[in-house]
């Protein structure tokens, strides 16, 4: 090494110092805290809505489905509200749903009921299925989950419309004291008992029952509240 005069040697050290102080400086005050602006998700540079996160291609109704849908009603005729919900889940409204239905009186749960639409799911864009107004599949789908599934979950036994007919009276009997054997262990002579106390309790106009929708176009055997088992019983089925 070739060396310098001492004096301009010593210029070249200071000029070499004085370059990587000046570097450090603009280093410390612009460049990390601009990268750190850049990475954070909080500042105002990003986009703070939720949409704005997502990748261009992922529309609203891709997002996964985690609903619950729940309404307020006495249906097990004791005079005190009970709490109805569904849950709906599902990796998208575009993709099937499973869902759960529950009934809640007096902080029990009373009733629950869950199953798997996937069969159904690819009719919502059939015309008629769910009615004759909604236009599209995500239309049809929402009016069914999100409006008719409760509308026409519970009714209330109308003694003055209904057929109460030996035949149908005599095939709600059969059904309410096999459900009451096979799902609660009644005996028969208590089962017997308790399909008088249900069958009365129909004719009495008091009655609520329930018809879970297999589909927008069918539904599950009809059932009622019965306090004698703390449960759902089946009552009739089409
Ligand atoms: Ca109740």
């Amino acid at each position: 090494m070739k060396f310098l005069p001492k004096s301009k040697f010593f210029k070249a050290i200071w000029a070499v110092l004085l370059v990587l102080f000046a570097w450090a400086i603009f280093i410390e005050l612009y460049w990390i805290p601009f990268k750190r602006s850049a990475a954070s998700p909080g500042v105002q540079s990003v986009p703070s809505n939720r949409e704005g996160e997502l990748p261009e291609s992922l529309s609203a109704q891709e997002v996964r489905v985690n609903e619950v849908v729940s309404t307020r009603a006495d249906v097990t005729g004791d005079g005190v509200m009970d709490e109805i919900s569904l849950k709906l889940a599902g990796a998208g409204w575009n993709q099937p749903f499973k869902w759960t239905l529950s009934i809640i009186s007096g902080g029990k749960l009373v009733y629950e009921q869950s199953a798997d639409d996937a069969w159904l799911d690819r009719f919502f864009k059939d015309k008629g299925y769910v009615n004759d107004k909604c236009p599209d599949y995500l239309a049809c789908k929402k009016q069914y989950y999100l409006e008719d599934f409760f509308k026409y979950l519970f009714h209330r036994v109308d003694s003055g419309k209904e057929q109460f007919n030996e035949a149908y009276l005599s095939e709600i009997r059969r059904v309410t004291k096999e459900s009451l054997g096979e799902k609660y262990g009644l005996a028969p002579e208590e089962a017997e008992k308790t399909t008088d106390w249900v069958i009365d309790h129909m004719k009495s106009g008091r009655a609520v029952i329930l018809t879970v929708p297999k589909s927008p176009v069918q539904s599950e055997c009809s059932q009622m509240y019965v306090p004698r088992v703390g449960g759902f019983v089946t009552t009739y089925c089409e």
